[in-house]
């Protein structure tokens, strides 16, 4: 039986100097590129926004970090990050990237974000991956990246809601904590069933 590892936008822009860095968001990439030797499966999404992206402020005359109505639901609002084809969008340089089977990339909807690496935020939308996991006969995952309280949270709760095995190895995550979303994205993540480690 495959398990596989799924590592949540390790990105230039989450990173310490990035238009959207998660605090330590660089410190997890050794143990990351460690842990794949244990994995049949490496899968690694990139959150891949065309400009003027629904989800940053400056497509809505806002300030960042703030709230805003999308049709599918509340949306925060996000400075401009992972913009197609920018260095911001690209991996850590120092992520093990060649032992990726899979690349998934979301959020390039121009109307609606995609956190999760399954759904996009309507909840509706699939990006393929539980397709190409069922295919494969993975029914077990480990998560591991950036942002523990959104991207790693939304993908881990669609991962279990659908029925899959998963734990988030929080050691290997880092969080933008907004708002006290990182003890709303634990307790998420626990009700969903989850293993956090
Ligand atoms: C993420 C905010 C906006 C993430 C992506 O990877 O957690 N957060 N886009
Ligand atoms: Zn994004």
């Amino acid at each position: 039986m495959t398990h596989a590892l799924v590592v949540i936008d390790v990105q230039n822009d989450f990173c310490p100097g990035g238009a959207l860095g998660v605090n330590e968001g660089d410190r997890i990439v050794p143990g990351i590129n460690a842990l794949m030797a244990d994995f049949g499966a490496v899968i690694l999404t990139q959150d891949w926004h065309p400009p003027g992206h629904s989800s940053f402020a400056s497509s809505h005359g806002a300030a960042p970090m703030t709230m805003t109505e999308m049709p599918y639901g509340p949306q925060v609002l996000w400075p401009d990050h992972c913009v197609q084809g920018s260095h911001g969008a690209a991996f850590h340089p120092d992520l093990d990237t060649d032992r990726a089977d899979l690349i998934l990339r979301k959020g390039f909807n121009p109307a609606l974000d995609s956190y999760s690496a399954f759904f996009e935020n309507d909840h509706e939308t699939p990006t393929g991956l539980e397709g190409y996991l069922r295919t494969r006969g993975i029914e077990t995952l480990a998560m591991v990246g950036l942002a523990t309280d959104f991207c790693v949270n939304w993908s881990a709760v669609d991962a279990a809601t659908l029925g899959f095995s998963v734990t988030v190895r929080r050691d290997l995550c880092r969080a933008i904590d907004l708002d006290g979303s990182l003890d709303a994205a634990l307790a998420a993540m626990t009700d969903a069933g989850v293993t956090l480690a």
